[in-house]
């Protein structure tokens, strides 16, 4: 399983992912709406121009989520989650150009969204819940698997490693090998080291410095760091002031062979990734 050279197309459903060169995806998030039928319309007509919005700047993919991970975060019902999620995932394939990418971790949304053209399966619990598997094998799209010790609730109550690289290494490693058990092939895996998630700010800074090591997985990497709280407590800023911070990751996260940059700000990620391109490309 190490070392595997991937071929340089990953199929996401009914569109192919080039993976010789790196990718943003954008952040949309799909709020809830408690308000009449009209409303409902409008936050969804509203995510849907964000989301054409961040396909006119560059994002080649688009995470839709409906279930916050938020530490906090009141839980979200199978339904609900379905509710929120379906009809994004259905609106933005029968209008954008783009690979959909399902942020969820119950296999109801799995199903569905791929049923309704998603491309990408992005569950931060890495198929860990009854039937996610299962789920995601039958979909035959692409999974992202992420590392992250317990639940969203408590993953931050004092997460301790002996070695972080290690720890999500084999971590990794075992979701690769519990899909390859349910038939999803180590050929529809991405990995991320999951930052932000049951990790101190010295877990996530040695994670991010030692990065390539990960690439020894052989499947590309996913990276989200996008305006996350490492950044802020590096730099004092909240959530609002972190976009330089952010491009800073980002630029060193291509340098560190990662293939998908997980982002809120999609003009300014992408201006990033065409000028390292620009640099690379020359004699
Ligand atoms: C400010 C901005 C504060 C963002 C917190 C956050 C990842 C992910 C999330 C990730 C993958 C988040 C769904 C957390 N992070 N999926 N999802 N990788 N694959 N927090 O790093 O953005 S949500």
């Amino acid at each position: 399983m190490s070392n595997t050279q991937y071929p340089s197309r990953l199929p996401c459903g009914s569109r192919l992912l080039d993976l010789s060169r790196p990718h943003v995806m954008g952040i949309l998030n799909v709020t809830p709406d408690s308000f009449s039928d009209g409303g409902r319309f409008t936050a969804r007509d509203a995510a849907l121009r964000h989301a054409e919005q961040m396909v006119a700047a560059g994002a080649t993919l688009i995470d839709v989520g409906g279930e916050s991970t938020r530490p906090g975060a009141r839980a979200v019902s199978p339904t609900e989650e379905l509710e929120r999620v379906a009809p994004m995932v259905e609106a933005i394939a029968g209008n954008l150009d783009v690979i959909i990418s399902v942020d969820t971790s119950t296999p109801a949304v799995m199903r569905e969204s791929a049923r309704l053209g998603a491309g990408l399966i992005n569950d931060v619990r890495s198929l860990q819940r009854d039937g996610a598997l299962d789920a995601a094998a039958d979909s035959g799209l692409p999974v992202c698997l992420m590392h992250m010790r317990g639940e969203p609730g408590n993953m931050q109550d004092n997460p301790q490693y002996p070695d972080i690289v290690s720890e999500v290494h084999d971590f990794l490693v075992e979701r690769m090998s519990a899909c390859a058990t349910a038939g999803i092939a180590a050929e529809r895996i991405v990995l991320d080291p999951g930052f932000g998630f049951a990790k101190t700010l010295e877990h996530n800074l040695a994670l991010f410095k030692r990065m390539a090591e990960l690439s020894a997985l052989g499947r590309p990497l996913l990276v989200g760091v996008s305006r996350k709280s490492m950044i802020g407590k590096v730099l004092g800023h909240e959530v609002g002031g972190r976009l330089y911070g952010s491009l800073a990751l980002a630029a060193l996260a291509l340098t560190k062979g990662a293939h998908i940059l997980r982002v809120h700000d999609v003009a300014e990620t992408v201006d990033v990734v065409r000028m390292i391109a620009a640099v690379e490309a020359v004699q």
